[in-house]
């Protein structure tokens, strides 16, 4: 959304000559004229406004738009290094993805009707693709993007008032992914450092929930869980225990009404691990994925409702495409939302599911028969990943998916309950799930876009 120039960054002042010195440190509000010389590190010229960007993520919670004088827009973003600890990493996982994406459109073998728009990072006057300012007093990594123009984004389906045009949404999303994943297919996914380390780890979530229904509470006494790795262990050690007073911990773990769910989680343990395995077998190929597919991340054209780009490349790290393809339909296929409390509400939309399917699979050229084997796996994998994900942390307090003042206390209890819901309905409809990929699978001489 564009916003108009504020009255107090309206005037056009130049930037400072020398490097603030206030530009490290916690996330705080930053003043045009600081904002300007960091802009000044880039090469861009003729800055007329710089203004906040309300749809920020919950992350990089430092995001300005920054408008030229010839009109061009740019995003000017400050990586949040509390959750990125490693910086450099995300930025170059990123340019790889980019340089990926973009080579494969110059050499013709994307569809022709795409309109795919890839971000493009501004270098700085170093020639490189972001300015970092870090030294031993603190980290502040910065960026800036052109902003792709004539673009609009939902939250989520329900924002379209009409059935059928939502099912067009679902069906473009699944082409968007299709493409995205396509293009960035030659990335050696193995050469890619992981952005957050731990992440999409099934049997790492596991050895977490095993160890916090232990009710262990110092690393020492969670030393027979913890990552061999010592780059995941460092990220995720905090994970492995409870941060709750005795009290509340038993509270939570003898929490009747979630019973149920636990036993259920544990249940799944063996089947959740079948992706994971399938990667490490080598099975199906290990992939760049993008980590993040929920809708609000796709970029459509305003006009022809066309999909565009895939935003937000901040966990961009080597896996395989069926866990971006699971953690895109789970989502979009339960309509109630992620808190919601009445379970009844909770489904998996056949409509939703197939259009999005549909739009998948028509479009994708790179996938492999394995891949194509284990789709249906992966959507119910990857609900149950969350479940486990949002459950552990409401019986460890909190510690990963925080909670805002507004929220909430037992937040991550209901929305491990609705990821929970749904992979038991997901179970329910396997039959259903698989038939639908076969219909649509490429290897199955359906229809081809
Ligand atoms: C987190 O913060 P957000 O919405 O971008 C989480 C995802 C979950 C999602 C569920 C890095 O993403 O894995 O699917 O919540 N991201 C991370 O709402 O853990
Ligand atoms: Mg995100």
């Amino acid at each position: 959304m564009r916003h108009m120039p504020s009255s107090a960054a309206k005037g056009k002042a130049n930037a400072p000559a020398k490097r603030p010195s206030t530009l490290k440190g916690a996330a705080k509000d930053f003043t045009d004229l600081e904002l300007r010389w960091i802009c000044s590190q880039f090469q861009i010229s003729a800055i007329r406004a710089i203004e906040s960007f309300k749809d920020r993520g919950n992350i990089n919670l430092n995001t300005y738009e920054v408008e030229l004088d010839s009109g061009a827009l740019f995003l000017l973003q400050r990586l949040n290094t509390e959750v990125f600890r490693r910086p450099v990493r995300v930025m170059s996982s990123m340019q790889a993805w980019i340089e990926a994406q973009r080579s494969y459109l110059a050499s013709g073998k994307a569809p022709d009707w795409t309109i795919w728009e890839p971000i493009t990072l501004v270098p700085t006057h170093e020639q490189t693709h972001w300015l970092d300012l870090s030294d031993e007093s603190g980290s502040s990594v910065w960026r800036l993007m052109r902003k792709i123009e004539n673009s609009v984004t939902y939250k989520s389906l329900s924002e379209l008032p009409d059935p059928q045009q939502r099912l067009a949404l679902a069906e473009e999303v699944g082409r968007g992914l299709a493409l995205s994943a396509d293009l960035s297919s030659p990335i050696e996914a193995t050469g890619l450092a992981p952005t957050l380390p731990g992440y999409r780890d099934t049997k790492g979530y596991f050895k977490q929930f095993h160890s916090v229904l232990a009710g262990h509470r110092t690393a020492a006494e969670a030393a027979a869980f913890l990552p061999e790795d010592e780059d995941v262990r460092e990220s995720t050690e905090s994970l492995y225990v409870v941060h709750l007073s005795t009290e509340e911990y038993l509270r939570r773990r003898n929490d009747q009404s979630l019973r149920l769910f636990i036993d259920w989680t544990l249940s799944q343990e063996r089947r959740a691990n079948k992706i994971f395995e399938a990667v490490e077998s080598g099975h199906i190929r290990r992939t760049a994925i993008h980590g993040d597919t929920k809708i609000d991340n796709f970029l459509f054209c305003r006009e022809t409702g066309k999909v565009r780009s895939l935003v937000d490349l901040d966990t961009i790290m080597p896996y395989t495409w069926l866990a971006d393809w699971g953690d895109m339909v789970r989502s979009l296929c339960n309509v109630a939302g992620e808190k919601e409390r009445d379970l009844a509400r909770v489904h998996v939309n056949l409509e939703i599911y197939e259009a999005v399917t549909r739009g998948f699979l028509q479009t994708t050229r790179e996938v492999t028969v394995a891949e194509v084997e284990l789709m249906d796996e992966a959507v119910s994998t990857i609900a149950l990943e969350l479940g486990l994900r949002f459950l552990t942390d409401y019986l460890r307090g909190d510690a990963y998916f925080s909670l805002g003042p507004d929220d909430p206390p037992d937040l991550n209890r209901v929305r491990a309950m609705v990821q929970l819901r749904l992979h038991q309905e997901l179970l329910q409809l396997e039959n259903w799930c698989s038939a639908c990929i076969k219909k649509y699978s490429p290897h199955h001489g359906t229809a081809s876009r």
